[in-house]
């Protein structure tokens, strides 16, 4: 039987994670530091568009799934790459660091720097149809991640609905519906530029079909708001949920991209 994955324990932990999910042991995994001095810059690499983003009159349902928080998205909001591929969205998750130190929490590190928390929109190429065709598919998945950093006092209220929202999912299983929130006004203001590479799924199986793409811009959130997610959401064990990220694992012989100089 295989155990339950964690990323520090009890259970299957980080460094055990390819003995019960191979992939994890491959040479294109996520997440990656993003080390300027090796990024090829692209000019030709033009920004993604986002389509059905913009409705703000839908309802989300958001989970506590154990692991993390997350969103379920509907299929109509989607991305166009810059070769023209459409990727459909099919949820929302964040990781974040927290405890004692108030370590930083990004799986991401840009020029070895950890950014406060990381979200990652995942998508499937839409030539699937569904989540569940792609997920195995070598071109099947597409995850967008915003790095996010605190700004002392200003509530970021884009933010609000789902930080007020938390309480009512503390703990693995309970599901809750966010109302008034707009998906598009998660992302960066500005969402020209991004780095693109080829990798994985951060967490098993680690499969090694997602192309990321990780914006250059961050969102800002205030210390409240960011203290309200490390401290809130709790794991089956009932311990609050910290550090929910993968280490950087190595870059081996990928090239990042970026349409910036
Ligand atoms: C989070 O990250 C969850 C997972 C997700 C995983 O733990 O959101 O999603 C579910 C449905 O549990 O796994 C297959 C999948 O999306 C890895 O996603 S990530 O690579 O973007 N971090
Ligand atoms: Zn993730």
């Amino acid at each position: 039987a295989q155990q339950e994955w964690t990323y520090s324990g009890p259970g299957l932990v980080e460094s055990d994670w390819p003995k019960d999910y191979p992939d994890c042991g491959g040479q294109k995994q996520s997440p990656i530091n993003l080390q300027a001095r090796l990024v090829r810059f692209n000019r030709s690499l033009k920004p993604l568009t986002l389509k059905g983003y913009e409705d703000d009159n839908l309802e989300f349902s958001m989970t506590n799934n154990g692991h993390t928080v997350q969103i379920a998205l509907p299929p109509t909001m989607q991305i166009t790459d810059s070769e023209g591929t459409v990727f459909r969205a099919i949820q929302m998750h964040l990781h974040w660091g927290g405890g004692f130190f108030e370590l930083s929490g990004s799986e991401h590190t840009i020029d070895g720097i950890r950014r406060v928390i990381e979200a990652h929109f995942v998508h499937f190429n839409s030539k699937y149809g569904s989540y569940d065709e792609a997920r195995n598919q070598s071109d099947g998945l597409a995850v967008v991640a915003v790095l996010m950093e605190i700004d002392e006092y200003a509530e970021n209220t884009n933010y609000s609905p789902i930080i007020s929202e938390l309480l009512n999912i503390q703990y693995p299983g309970e599901i809750t519906t966010l109302t008034n929130i707009n998906i598009q006004d998660l992302f960066p203001g500005d969402t020209r530029h991004y780095f693109v590479y080829k990798g994985s799924l951060t967490t098993p199986p680690c499969t090694e079909n997602v192309k990321w793409f990780v914006f250059q811009d961050s969102v800002k959130l205030s210390k409240a708001q960011v203290l309200k997610l490390e401290n809130t959401i709790k794991n089956k064990n009932n311990e609050t949920l910290h550090n929910i990220y993968r280490q950087t694992q190595p870059l081996n012989q990928r090239v990042v991209e970026a349409n910036f100089p």
